[in-house]
């Protein structure tokens, strides 16, 4: 920062506000108009973060010095004595319009006009000020386009096993490859979306037999997708305006379970979607506008999560009875843009 000395130097070569005012004016109408091209929708915006930054580089400079706004009646004589003239609200407008939007007053040091050719020997000061002012304006600018993007885009989250994985197939059949004398329950005889309770109640030991299915290596990773799911997830990333996220549980048996997941999005999803990988076992806790899960209840610490959770039918919740307030979706080949599409609304 330039302050004290510059400031004592501008005050005594009585460098003049009227000066610093035009060329501020300047330098603010030419970043306001670079910045409303760039994004015309946050015009509004931009003049409130120009008109600070720009101020507190005029600052850095000028012997300026910026109050809160304060009624009339405390502004007396010995402010005025301190910090020069002091701005009405109409002088700030008509006279400065660089002030304009501002919700402060300005005090500013009232000196003698000068010529423009006396401010020149602080021109590269003032340049370089600015050009800093403008990268960081430009910062600011992509921080804020990335936000009012991401705001009015769509956040899907969908489920892998059950959902685009085929699990209930892969554990029967490897279940019966493993206990082949063991009995079993078929697809159509499922109930209840823990396999483990089903075949518990079956016979207690099934319990843990079923459980070292999943616990082996390579379970996850050689499930077979469902049918169109790989597809529809393809699609849907590709779509305008979309966010898609994979918002998968892991099992707590980790040893294979978390990487298998991730080879298996790979594989069938391709290396970008890595990157829209969400493991965890608390999916309330996620944000997004859509949860396409098969699992009725989703339940963890936040009470309203903020997705819908759209039932995707499987083996083993077809039977419940329909709930009013919950909708489905039948399969990959249900209308599932049609959900999309209600949710942009
Ligand atoms: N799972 C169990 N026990 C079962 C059935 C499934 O632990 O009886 C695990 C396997 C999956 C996870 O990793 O639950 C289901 O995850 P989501 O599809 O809900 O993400
Ligand atoms: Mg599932």
């Amino acid at each position: 920062m330039y302050s004290v000395s510059l400031l004592k130097d501008a005050l005594n070569d009585s460098f003049t506000c009227n000066c610093v005012s035009k060329l501020t004016v300047l330098c603010y109408n030419w970043l306001l108009s670079w910045a409303a091209t760039n994004v015309s929708r946050h015009q509004s915006q931009w003049n409130n973060i120009i008109w600070r930054r720009l101020s507190s580089c005029v600052l850095a400079i000028f012997p300026v010095k910026v109050l809160n706004e304060k009624p009339a009646s405390e502004i007396n004589n010995e402010t005025t004595k301190r910090f020069g003239r002091v701005y009405s609200k109409q002088e700030r407008t008509f006279d400065h319009p660089y002030l304009r939007g501002s919700d402060r007053l300005i005090y500013l040091r009232d000196t003698e006009l000068i010529t423009l050719p006396a401010i020149m020997p602080l021109l590269p000061r003032i340049l370089r000020l600015v050009r800093q002012e403008t990268s960081s304006i430009y910062c600011h600018w992509r921080c804020l386009s990335s936000m009012s993007s991401s705001a009015k885009k769509l956040r899907v989250l969908v489920d892998m096993d059950g959902v685009i994985a085929d699990f209930e197939g892969g554990f029967l059949k490897k279940y019966r490859a493993r206990y082949p004398n063991e009995p079993f329950i078929t697809l159509e005889d499922r109930r209840g979306f823990w396999v483990s309770t089903q075949y518990g109640q079956l016979r207690s030991d099934l319990c843990e037999k079923a459980i070292s299915i999943w616990e082996s290596k390579d379970f996850f990773t050689e499930l077979e997708p469902l049918p169109g799911g790989v597809e529809a997830v393809k699609e849907m990333a590709k779509m305008e305006n979309t966010d898609v996220f994979i918002c998968t549980s892991p099992i707590k048996f980790y040893n294979h379970c978390p990487y298998e997941k991730y080879a298996w999005v790979e594989k069938h999803l391709g290396p970008d979607f890595l990157e829209q990988i969400i493991l965890t076992r608390d999916k309330t806790v996620v944000s997004g506008d859509i949860l396409i899960d098969d699992k009725p209840d989703i339940l963890g610490v936040e009470p309203n999560p903020t997705w819908e959770h759209v039932l995707f039918t499987a083996c083993h919740n077809k039977h419940m009875p329909p709930c009013p307030s919950r909708r489905r979706l039948l399969s990959w080949a249900d209308d599932w843009k049609g959900i999309l599409e209600s949710k942009r609304r």
